[in-house]
């Protein structure tokens, strides 16, 4: 069995998310148990070529209605794993990995679809399964579902379309579709309106569908979570819709040896926790006399992620003692909330607008609770990070939140706290819940150590990663 895995980012090359962080460690988990994988990544500027050793694989042209684009593959090596860097003119020497709008983005990611095609046509190694992430690789899934059935070479090749965020459908890219000789699917059972977009198009021609989490596989089937494709895939083919779980890398992700915080601490030694939380507010200027927890939130400011409401949420219980450390970027309007947070409680809250990953590391240890109140969540790595650093999490119950995190109930215990609405009045009164359990640190105490020993490492996933492409590359054969 050989997997391509193909994707927009890969830690370390490029890391913007979740997505990048889940590409640079799930291929590797999969190599660990013996499966012939590959990663195939844009060549953005952001990756810096003196800085890997760079092998040309081929060069060639992908045809397009505005001439050919004029196409080269180099090979490099992350550890044993092969990762293939594909560059061309369409790559932009300057800007973001993902522009605001996705018309700009259409052209390197819709040439990076077929390039990544016509590589597997050429490579002596010939992949049995395409493995897309998201819209900015889906093109490639239904480049293949038009062309395997006349292409001998792409016969054999199965298609999984793993969905880390269904609401980004690359809409603005259906120029660079049509530019590229894709047909928009007017016949099909997509709604009218996402026959030209890459990532229905991409779920329209799957094999199979995965999300990140099974909570989100079977969200994106409502018509809250669904971004208006819900029904259609309510109404895909039978059992080509499932969840897998992401994990996070235990080595990278263990406050006993992370070199950024002050002190190291375990499970069975988690004294030391406190040397971190005294450290934090020194740092950020916080006064130490505090009776209550501090809340932690670590988080890309935009609409999904929530912390517009947990601001307001927060404002609501300043009659309780607390501080708050909140790090991020994004959004200009929730950014400058979060500003306007610490400048009304200055003795309580501190908000660093960046993306410095040393502190969030430094906020992981030093707080007590960690507020993760998003809208949706396919799947979340923070809630497993705060977990693993005995940070209790308080989070919305949707998407791979509540797939890990269980609810904390005086009698059965839990990892943390789970509210339902996405309004400050919901999350304030879970907070209040948590405080109630903070004041009794023994309980305090069990939640951590409960959270603590969770285990989100890659390797369950991994095995059903590779039991799935098993079966994929099975039913493409029969
Ligand atoms: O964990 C990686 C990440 C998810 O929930 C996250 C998200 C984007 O929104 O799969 O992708």
């Amino acid at each position: 069995m050989k997997v391509l895995y193909i994707t927009a980012e890969a830690a370390p090359y490029v890391k913007v998310g979740g997505l990048g962080d889940v590409a640079g460690t799930l291929p590797l988990a999969l190599q660990k148990i013996g499966v012939d994988i590959r990663i195939a990544l844009p060549f953005h500027h952001q990756i810096d070529r003196s800085h890997y050793s760079l092998k040309n694989v081929c060069e060639f042209d992908v045809p397009a209605a505005f001439g050919p684009v004029a196409t080269t593959v180099y090979e490099t090596k992350l550890g044993t794993l092969v990762v293939y860097l594909i560059d061309s003119p369409l790559m932009p020497e300057s800007g973001p990995v993902y522009a605001m709008d996705s018309a700009l983005d259409g052209p390197k990611f819709v040439h990076f679809s077929l390039a990544v095609l016509e590589l597997a046509r050429r490579l002596d190694w010939k992949p049995n399964v395409l493995h897309a992430q998201d819209w900015h690789t889906a093109a490639a899934v239904y480049a293949l579902h038009l062309q395997r059935d006349v292409e001998k070479s792409l016969s054999k090749m199965a298609a999984l379309l793993t969905i880390h965020n269904l609401p980004y459908h690359g809409e603005g890219a259906s120029k660079a579709l049509e530019d590229f000789g894709l047909p928009p699917a007017t016949r099909s059972p997509l709604p009218w309106w996402a026959q030209n977009r890459p990532l229905a198009l991409g779920l329209l021609a799957a094999d199979h569908i995965n999300a990140v989490s099974p909570g989100y596989a079977a969200e994106m089937l409502t018509e809250e979570f669904g971004a208006g494709l819900d029904e259609f895939l309510k109404n895909h083919k039978p059992d080509s819709i499932s969840g897998i779980l992401n994990g996070i890398d235990l080595d990278e992700w263990d406050p006993s040896s992370d070199t950024a915080l002050v002190a190291n601490y375990s499970r069975s030694n988690l004294g030391p926790k406190k040397d971190n939380r005294a450290a934090l507010q020194q740092e950020l200027g916080l006064p130490e006399d505090l009776q209550g927890p501090i809340f932690g939130i670590v988080s890309r400011m935009d609409e999904q992620k929530g912390i517009d409401f947990a601001l307001n949420a927060l404002r609501m219980i300043a009659d309780e003692p607390w501080q708050a450390v909140i790090l991020g970027n994004g959004s200009p309007q929730i950014e400058e909330a979060a500003r306007q947070l610490a400048k009304d409680f200055p003795q309580r809250v501190h908000t660093r607008i960046d993306f410095d990953s040393a502190l969030g590391r430094r906020i992981y240890a030093g707080v007590d609770a960690f507020l993760i109140p998003s809208r949706y969540e396919p799947c979340g790595l923070t809630q497993m990070i705060a977990m693993r650093y005995g940070t209790v999490p308080i989070a919305r119950a949707v998407g791979g939140l509540k797939d890990t995190i269980m609810d904390y109930d005086s009698s059965s215990g839990g990892t943390g706290f789970l509210f339902k609405d996405p309004t400050p009045v919901s999350l304030a009164a879970t907070i209040r819940r948590a405080l109630v359990v903070f004041s009794d640190q023994r309980r305090w105490r069990g939640l951590q150590l409960r959270g603590m020993k969770e285990d989100f490492s890659w390797e369950s996933s991994a095995d059903q990663y590779a039991a799935l492409y098993k079966r994929l590359v099975k039913d493409r054969i029969e």
